[in-house]
């Protein structure tokens, strides 16, 4: 079932597959979620408030929709954490094929286990740049390995996992934390150059999974777990257009939105940062321009051969 029409009510010519070089699926899963429960509305609020928002981006001097952007049916498979995981990959995975700028609106973190899956199966030396309040690094949790509680857990161990915000962790996830590449809140308040020591990690080809949680509750508040703390809005916006310009980001997700009857002003930040980062992610390209994603079939292909054709030999 499709909550819109078209992505913000665009007109149906920015919105056709062929001429698309975006494309944005909605994921309303909540099947693990620990404490506010309700990031299954998440997807139809943001489409809501997107349909409320301006389409010209002042920043930039851009209108991002002219490039393009589809909006998939939803990924509704919920009978269990796995296939939705299975689901969202393969999803994901079937659009980043077809050449386009693949992007995901949850539902909870641990969607981010099938995007970043299909995205590190696709794309050379990937980074993956976590935007959280929470480290996410668990094995498994309530007895899943697929709880939002372990979103990055396996980018930890087959990407590199660049973390950002974190401020609230279990002493066990340390075993599974790089430091070195781990931003804590309560540092990044003291260093005014945590944006260039990120950027200076990152390989060039980046996958973002942006929490909302991750963002200050005061801006936040409809969110599954807030932590006081958090990121405030221009300096989420200087940090994203830093990462755009100078790296090559190879598509996104955003979680954890958690709308509720009181607070709206999450749904439109929502909606406002999601379209953001489209106006970085696509400042310098003409609509008219063809899109490369850059995806290269060859190459996992052939690393998983070596390494098969490595272990045989033992
Ligand atoms: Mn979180």
């Amino acid at each position: 079932m499709k909550t819109s029409n078209t992505y913000a009510g665009i007109p149906a010519e920015f919105a056709q597959l062929e001429k698309a070089k975006i494309v944005l699926i909605p994921v309303p899963y909540d099947g693990t979620s620990t404490w506010g429960k309700g990031a299954d509305k998440g997807p139809a609020a943001f489409l809501k408030a997107s349909e409320n928002m301006e389409l010209y981006d002042i920043e930039t001097g851009t209108e991002a929709y002219k490039q393009g952007i589809f909006l998939t049916e939803e990924v509704g498979e919920d009978s269990s954490p796995e296939a939705m995981v299975d689901a969202v990959h393969s999803t994901t995975k079937h659009f980043i094929k077809k050449n386009k700028f693949v992007t995901l609106f949850g539902g909870e973190h641990s969607i981010s286990i099938g995007s970043i899956r299909a995205f590190n199966e696709c794309f050379d030396n990937l980074s993956v740049l976590h935007i959280d309040a929470h480290a996410d690094l668990r094995k498994s949790y309530n007895g899943s390995a697929f709880n939002h509680a372990c979103a990055v857990h396996e980018a930890s161990q087959k990407t590199n996992l660049i973390q950002v915000g974190i401020r609230s962790m279990d002493s066990s996830e340390k075993t599974y934390m790089d430091e070195d590449k781990t931003f804590f809140a309560h540092d990044m308040v003291n260093d005014a150059y945590w944006t260039d020591k990120v950027i200076d990690l990152l390989t060039d080809n980046v996958f973002i999974t942006f929490d909302l949680d991750a963002l200050d509750p005061s801006l936040v508040p409809a969110t599954g777990t807030p932590e006081p703390g958090g990121l405030l809005w221009y300096e989420t916006l200087d940090f994203l257009k830093q990462v755009f310009t100078e790296k090559n980001v190879v598509g996104f997700d955003i979680v954890e939105l958690c709308p509720n009857n009181e607070d709206k002003s999450s749904d439109f930040l929502a909606a406002k940062l999601y379209y953001k980062m489209l106006s970085y992610k696509f400042t310098e390209e003409d609509s008219e321009d063809e899109y490369d994603n850059t995806y290269d079939a060859s190459y996992k292909s052939n690393s998983v051969n070596h390494m098969k054709f490595d272990e045989d030999e033992d």
